[in-house]
């Protein structure tokens, strides 16, 4: 069984791959979770911004499940094998028409800083039958979008917060535990040419008990490491796992960032 409470857990700093299926196809999408999970990872993220929806979605949760399954039972033959590649799939949706019943967890998530209503409840409740029909588990989720935010600012009309405006983002972080949610996600955007801020990920940290969820434009090892110097118990990648079309590489280069957040 996959554990998706431990998505919730502060334990230790951990790892996220985010598999964008607008941008690969599904049996590329499996060999890079393979790698990632082979790696360390600690979670495997199906989303983007835009050009997803239900069907490239559920194909590629389709094909990474199954692959994670294989590798899983293969790693039952070995009694040697300490790797655990039972790792959850969990959506991280554009919307409510991004969505596969096949997956162990959504990110149920509030664009807090949107400015469109659309981002705030709309798709959220637009999804809410299907989600609870399907079984899929909803992880409440706080999503804030930071400079420079990239398309994910855009397509959510995020009202940006900057590097330096702490106070802000001390209030949507508390905002975030009142409300009850699960997770925090500080999100730079995909490919930012920065990533969030030390400043900004410090005080959400210290407003709040919430697990911390940080990406966009982490490349490598240096911006992973200050992620979680700053506080961050999730480093996620994206573009990352799309450079690289060998397995062996990618696997090798998620474990060099994997061991530098857990020295
Ligand atoms: C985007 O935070 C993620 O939602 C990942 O960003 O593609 O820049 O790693 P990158």
């Amino acid at each position: 069984m996959v554990d998706v409470d431990a998505v919730l857990q502060r334990s230790h700093p951990r790892h996220a791959l985010l598999i964008d299926p607008a941008d690969q196809e599904p049996e590329i999408a499996a060999k890079r979770a393979i790698a990632a999970a082979l790696a360390g990872s600690s979670m495997i993220l199906i989303g983007g911004s835009s050009g997803t929806d239900n069907r490239n979605v559920d194909d590629t949760v389709v094909a990474i499940k199954e692959a994670l399954e294989l590798v899983e039972w293969a790693s039952t033959q070995h009694s040697d094998s300490s790797q655990n590649s039972n790792i959850p799939v969990v959506l991280f949706p554009q919307g409510a028409n991004a969505l596969s019943p096949n997956a162990d967890a959504i990110t149920y998530m509030m664009l807090m800083n949107s400015k469109d209503p659309r981002f705030l409840i709309g798709e959220q409740v637009a999804g809410a039958q299907f989600i609870r029909k399907s079984g899929v588990r909803p992880i409440s989720m706080g999503y804030l979008i930071c400079a420079p935010g990239g398309k994910a600012g855009e397509v959510g009309m995020a009202d940006l917060i900057q590097p330096g405006d702490t106070e802000r983002v001390t209030s949507f972080a508390m905002a975030a535990e009142m409300f009850g949610f699960r997770l925090l996600y500080l999100e730079a955007g995909s490919g930012a040419s920065s990533p969030v801020s030390s400043d900004l990920i410090k005080a959400a940290r210290s407003s709040t008990d919430l697990p911390i969820v940080v990406g966009g434009g982490i490349r490598g090892v240096e911006a992973a490491r200050r992620a979680v110097e700053s506080g961050a118990d999730w480093v996620v990648t994206g573009n990352l796992g799309e450079e690289f079309d060998d397995a062996d590489e990618l696997k090798a280069v998620l474990q060099d960032m994997i061991k530098a957040i857990n020295p």
